[in-house]
């Protein structure tokens, strides 16, 4: 069975001598949230595969919704070192409460701030912020996903309003939401970004079933049958791929210390069980192939809170690039990911079980490998910024 022990998390090059006073008691907070309302129940509801939607009012309270987000519009003006913990600890958890998170934080407040009229921002900032309302974001179409430029859904004009035809798949909190940020193409073709309400005509959301990943997030559809977009609700300040392409630079900026919790959570399960497991009348952490595992799982993670901490201090500053998220995502969701196969090979039968969380996290992370960029997409981003050549198509 799991052991009562205290979660001590890995800090072998002294990273908490990087950050403030603040971001620990941020962090703190988070963490101890996340062992008391999250870390008990979730096997549950992944099990069942459902979303725990009472945790969300939780999240807006601890101020996990939008924390770089301005005050005055309802988020708490942290730094993105701050953003990085929250989504690091809430992915300690579990993928689906970090997704709730990134989506609603990256994916729906970023947009509506960066490029939504002041009117917008007041009207639905301070209620994402809250929990009171959820967002979600449509980019990925059936037949258009590592390419969204050539997604099909579009808007013509019409009087006051826009018309909106397509579809979308694949949207995390697609049938939980009240508002929806779509990515469609206007009469020109140009990519603009429209927030669509939930209950405006001809606009459902059908819930996707049947994943054997993030089973404790909603992903479902946006199906928009000639829907009546008020004008009003056009984010008018981008326009072109680099409007939701800058959002998913937050996002997977998000999900790099987010994959890290992940990592955290198998390796301190690993270790409290190599410890108290006996085979062969030694605890099973005697044996050099298992202090192989957990001292590589430590190294791994090491680098990646060093790779983390050095691109949250860039993007403080305004310095970090996209291809620098795309590497940071893309190296640490793959260590997380043999992380969670590596150790749970250390608790032999017992870690295929829900009394431990490994196998749960390995599946979440099959969904963090693939969305916000599949691995390759990103490995071709870091191609396409070494040798200045693209060769996405
Ligand atoms: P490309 O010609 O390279 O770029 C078009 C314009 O966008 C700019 N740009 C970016 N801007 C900000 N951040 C980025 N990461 C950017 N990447 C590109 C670029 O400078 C250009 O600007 P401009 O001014 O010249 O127009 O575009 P491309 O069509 O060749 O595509 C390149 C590619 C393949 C890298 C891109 O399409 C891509 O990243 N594809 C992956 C798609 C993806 O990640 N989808 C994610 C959907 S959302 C999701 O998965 C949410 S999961 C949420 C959860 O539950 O946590
Ligand atoms: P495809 O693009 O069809 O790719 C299939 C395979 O081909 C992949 O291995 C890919 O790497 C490879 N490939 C594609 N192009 C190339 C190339 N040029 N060179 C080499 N290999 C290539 N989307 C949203 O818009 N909003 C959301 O909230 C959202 N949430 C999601 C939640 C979950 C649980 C999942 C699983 C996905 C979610 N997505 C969301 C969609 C996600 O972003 C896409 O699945 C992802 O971008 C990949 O698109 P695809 O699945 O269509 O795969």
């Amino acid at each position: 069975m799991p052991t009562t022990a205290p979660y001590n998390s890995p800090d072998h090059f002294l990273m908490d001598e990087l950050i403030s006073e603040e971001h620990k008691i941020i962090r703190n907070a988070i963490r101890d949230w996340v062992n008391r309302k999250v870390k008990p129940e979730i096997e549950t509801w992944f099990e069942k595969a459902e979303f725990p939607g009472h945790l969300v009012k939780e999240l807006g309270e601890l101020g996990a919704f939008g924390p770089f987000i301005p005050v005055e519009y309802g988020g708490a003006g942290l730094d993105y070192i701050s953003y990085g913990l929250i989504m690091q600890e809430l992915e300690r958890g579990d993928s689906g409460i970090r997704s709730m998170a990134s989506v609603q934080t990256s994916l729906v407040m970023y947009p509506i701030f960066e490029y939504g009229t002041d009117a917008q921002k007041k009207k639905y900032l301070p209620k994402l912020a809250t929990g009171e309302m959820i967002g979600c974001f449509g980019l990925t179409e059936p037949n258009h996903g590592s390419d969204p430029g050539s997604m099909i859904t579009n808007f013509r004009n019409e009087d006051d309003f826009y018309i909106l035809n397509g579809a979308k798949m694949w949207i995390t909190n697609s049938t939980i939401a009240d508002i929806a940020v779509v990515w469609a193409k206007d009469e020109a073709g140009v990519v603009k970004g429209l927030i669509v309400e939930k209950g405006m005509d001809g606009f459902t959301a059908p819930e996707t079933h049947g994943k054997w990943s993030l089973r404790a997030s909603v992903t479902g559809e946006l199906v928009f049958d000639n829907v009546k977009v008020p004008k009003e609700n056009l984010l008018p300040k981008v326009k072109g791929l680099k409007g939701p392409l800058s959002c998913l630079t937050s996002a997977r900026y998000g999900i790099s210390w987010g994959a890290i919790g992940a990592a955290m959570d198998c390796y301190d399960a690993a270790l409290k069980y190599a410890l108290e497991r006996k085979q062969f009348g030694k605890p099973i952490a005697s044996f050099q192939l298992q202090q192989k595992k957990l001292a590589e799982a430590l190294t791994e993670i090491t680098k990646a809170q060093l790779l983390t901490w050095r691109l949250g201090t860039l993007r403080n500053e305004g310095k970090a690039t996209p291809a620098m998220v795309s590497m940071a995502k893309r190296n640490n969701v793959e260590i997380a990911l043999d992380i969670a196969r590596n150790t749970r090979q250390i608790l032999g039968a017992m870690g295929i079980t829900n009394d431990f969380p490994m196998m749960r996290h390995m599946m979440n992370l099959e969904s963090v490998i693939t969305y916000e960029g599949t691995h390759d997409i990103h490995l071709l981003i870091t191609g396409n910024e070494i040798t200045g050549i693209p060769s996405f198509n």
